[in-house]
């Protein structure tokens, strides 16, 4: 199984770069934010309480994010490859996602991080704030606030998948297309 983590700061690209991935090498997305906000969505009581830290550009908590991940990977047993976007965001996220994967033999093939400049992070969610309806995207001061739960509780994560050899740093500015295109060379070489 191809499983890879697509790793980066809030607007690195990761969901847009995703859509690429999922159609070149045929593999099942899973975006916690997207699972998040349908929850959010459907008014359900895990949604609820995830608004409450979203809203504030926190992180959710690791219990609630792992459940989920936990239920999905138990109804897609036969996918050809996952590429988790936004997830693992912890370093007990990233332990819990190793012992689900290391258990069933379907180990994570590697982390492949957008890596952009914070500048352009800003500037692409302010963008995106003014057409998505995302609350988190609409106020600077909250997309500021994400790039340092980033920096202080997911960058380590660069580490943790180093030690592993696993991870892949791909340059994420410039265009769509040309990002696309580093990223499927860096997977086919997995
Ligand atoms: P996410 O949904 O993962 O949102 P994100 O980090 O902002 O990244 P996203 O994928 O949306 O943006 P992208 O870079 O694709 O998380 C939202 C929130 O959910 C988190 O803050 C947290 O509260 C919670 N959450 C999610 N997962 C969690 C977890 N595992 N644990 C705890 N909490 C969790 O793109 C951004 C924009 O840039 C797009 O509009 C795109 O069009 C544009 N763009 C992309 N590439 C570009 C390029 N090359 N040039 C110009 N623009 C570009």
């Amino acid at each position: 199984m191809l499983n890879l983590v697509l790793f980066g700061p809030p607007g690195a690209g990761k969901g847009t770069q995703a859509e690429f991935l999922i159609e070149k090498f045929g593999l099942l997305h899973v975006s916690t934010g997207d699972l998040l906000r349908s929850e959010i969505a459907a008014n359900t009581e895990l949604g609820q309480q995830a608004k409450a830290f979203m809203d504030k550009g926190e992180l959710v908590t690791d219990e609630i994010v792992i459940g989920m991940i936990q239920s999905l990977l138990d109804s897609n047993k036969d996918a050809k490859g996952i590429i988790f976007d936004g997830f693992p965001r912890t370093v007990a996220q990233a332990e819990a996602l190793d012992t689900l994967l290391n258990n069933a033999s379907i180990p994570v093939k590697g982390m492949l991080s957008l890596e952009v400049e914070k500048e352009e992070l800003v500037k692409r969610l302010l963008i995106r704030g003014e057409s998505s309806g995302r609350s988190d995207d609409q106020d600077q001061s909250i997309i500021e606030n994400r790039i340092s739960v980033y920096h202080e509780k997911t960058s380590p994560l660069k580490d943790f998948y180093k030690a592993q050899d696993k991870l892949y740093e791909v340059e994420g500015m410039g265009s769509i297309e040309e990002i696309a295109a580093r990223l499927c060379d860096v997977v086919a070489t997995l």
